[in-house]
């Protein structure tokens, strides 16, 4: 039965390109996991490594809706604020964004009113997506512990 075997193959295939592990959430060839531990801003890169991907990049309007869609969902059943870490920082240069990732730097951004605010004697230097704000972006301090997308590939 080589069609049957043939249709089996491409059938895997397709499920092979198109889905992502259980529990990540797919979204245009990309797969991405709301980590639920509360931890700093390099901790949270770790995990994602772990994982084999990377903490979250948003390179567009589109990318930026489909996950803070997927973080108001997530925020439903909170009572606290949830903080999401993106892969975001201007730890090297002030004010010079770099996803670390790739070291390209930010050009599409979502910054809440009055943000990037380099508060707290100019230590707010990662980025996360602030359920305080309607999951608009804020700097806050690398050593914060808040919740982190990952996204592979
Ligand atoms: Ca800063
Ligand atoms: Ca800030």
């Amino acid at each position: 039965m080589p069609l049957l075997r043939l249709v089996l193959f491409v059938v895997l295939c397709i499920h092979e390109i198109s889905s992502c592990r259980n529990g990540w959430e797919t979204y245009d060839g990309h797969c991405y996991l709301l980590g639920d531990r509360k931890v700093t801003w390099g901790d949270a890169s770790a995990l994602c490594k772990a994982e084999h991907a990377h903490l979250a990049v948003i390179p567009n309007y589109h990318v930026d809706n489909f996950l803070r869609q997927l973080a108001t969902k997530y925020a439903y059943g909170h009572s606290e604020t949830i903080r999401f870490w993106l892969d975001g920082s201007d730890a090297d240069i002030e004010g010079d964004w770099i996803w670390a990732e790739s070291g390209h730097r930010v050009t599409y951004t979502h910054w809440n009113h009055g943000e990037p605010s380099n508060s707290r004697h100019g230590t707010d230097d990662c980025l996360v997506l602030h359920g305080g704000m309607g999951f608009r972006w804020d700097d806050i301090p690398c050593l914060y512990q808040a919740r982190y997308i990952c996204e592979s590939p």
